[in-house]
């Protein structure tokens, strides 16, 4: 049986090593614009994948061994997680872990035991967190595991269920306020519908926003002066799920008067079931003010849902820290929401996953810092949009002409066939010659 504490702490080796427990890209130290790497990227441990996560699916019982030597469902087996994931996180030099209440500890049939079991992980993990000075990067609640929340939470029928929505928020606030938590995030798994047949749309929408101001207000209350996150996904569970992407999501907070509050939590995966990239939804973000933190994972383009796999796309990486770079950085971190495949099952995986991910994204960060200083794809965009430099266009930028004044140009001119070329063959060749050089 292989033990972690026989797995030496996890070190940059460089490009050219065959260690397969070695950093080849990240190199916590190094500086890259004027910021360490550890810095540009606060790598975050997901509870949940990492300690939980069997390798269990629809059709097969897990294939991993989560037990830590422990009975499951008791508070032995809850404390045996925060033990391993400690050394875990330490093992990697990963500064960060994100959590669900339910993640900490075993559900109790009554709230209230559940409660006292969560006051008591997390007086345990608050003296790990002393020990190794690893910190909380956010906390939420699990409103969509539980059966009673299967037609919703915020957006459910029942105000029962929904009074328990909020005692769980609740308590996961305070929990990740006694933490130190950074941020608090929404991910609405049950948020959503199957058929309007059965569903009222705006009063769902409605009652989603109240729950989440009563958040906000208590949260604020209890000292909590971090960022409320929505994480977007269009599907999965739900068909139909409300915060489809984050276009939908910064429409849903303004329209609520909740924009002040909240930021966008991206998970690459989430964006690809929307259809998008995960840098188109890193920029819609970003232009919003509303760029918040990540959840660090990958889709597979052969499988529509949400796999979940460890970032592997150096592409995708290097497109997504170009975005988090020029937004000057995230207000949170980048969180692994990510999985072992099913068949890696052994602690060894466990962390040759991490070591992925994070070379994945050193590589993205050191890639996008050479595509910045090459400043050819920069100066593109510039002179993309040059002609708006002219007196005309210094006009409509300041809103200062009409709807008159531009058709009469345009009858001036007769015609106008100047748009230039897009280039995007070229711009792509450039991104290689720096990816590969
Ligand atoms: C599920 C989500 C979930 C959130 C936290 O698809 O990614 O794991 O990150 O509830
Ligand atoms: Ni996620
Ligand atoms: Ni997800």
């Amino acid at each position: 049986m292989e033990h972690l504490k026989d797995f030496k702490k996890v070190k940059f080796e460089g490009k050219d090593s065959k260690n397969p427990l070695s950093f080849k890209f990240y190199d916590s130290e190094k500086i890259i614009l004027g910021k360490k790497m550890k810095e540009h990227l606060p790598f975050a441990m997901s509870w949940w994948h990492t300690l939980g996560a069997n390798g269990a699916d629809m059709f097969g019982r897990g294939t991993i061994d989560k037990s830590f030597g422990e009975a499951p469902a008791t508070m032995e087996h809850a404390k045996a997680k925060v033990d391993f994931g400690f050394e875990f996180m330490s093992k990697l030099g990963i500064e960060y872990f994100c959590f669900h209440d339910v993640d900490l500890v075993p559900e109790s049939d009554d709230i209230n035991i559940t409660n006292q079991r969560l006051d008591e992980i997390s007086d345990y993990i608050l003296v790990k967190m002393k020990e190794t000075g690893i910190k909380c990067l956010w906390g939420t609640a699990n409103m969509f595991s539980n059966p009673r929340f299967m037609n919703g939470a915020g957006s459910t029928n029942s105000v029962n269920v929904y009074a328990f929505a909020a005692a769980q928020i609740k308590k996961a606030l305070d929990i990740t306020v006694k933490l130190g938590g950074k941020g608090y995030v929404f991910w609405g798994g049950r948020e959503g519908y199957e058929t309007l047949l059965n569903t009222d749309v705006k009063f769902e929408l409605d009652n989603i926003a109240r729950l989440m101001k009563m958040a906000v207000t208590y949260g604020r209350k209890i000292g909590f002066k971090g960022d409320f996150y929505i994480e977007p996904k269009p599907k999965e569970p739900m068909k139909h799920q409300y915060d489809y992407d984050a276009a939908t999501a910064i429409g849903f907070l303004r329209q609520y008067g909740l924009d002040k509050d909240f930021k966008m939590n991206i998970e690459a995966n989430h964006a690809t079931l929307a259809g998008h990239t995960f840098e188109h939804e890193l920029r819609i973000s970003a232009i919003n003010g509303m760029l918040g933190s990540i959840d660090a994972n990958e889709g597979d383009p052969n499988l529509g849902w949400d796999v979940d796999r460890f970032p592997v796309d150096v592409y995708s990486a290097t497109y997504a820290m170009l975005e988090v770079i020029k937004a000057g950085g995230l207000t949170g971190g980048f969180n692994f929401d990510a999985k072992n495949r099913r068949p890696s099952n052994t602690i060894e995986d466990m962390l040759q996953a991490y070591i992925l991910g994070m070379d994945t994204f050193a590589l993205g960060l050191i890639k996008a810092a050479e595509i910045i200083e090459d400043g050819r794809i920069d100066a593109f965009i510039k002179d993309k949009y040059s002609s708006f430099n002219s007196e005309l266009g210094q006009k409509i930028l300041n809103n200062s002409t009409s709807l008159e004044e531009l058709a009469e140009h345009a009858y001036k001119l007769k015609d106008a066939n100047d748009p230039g070329s897009g280039r995007q063959e070229y711009l792509e060749s450039v991104v290689n010659q720096i990816l590969f050089k």
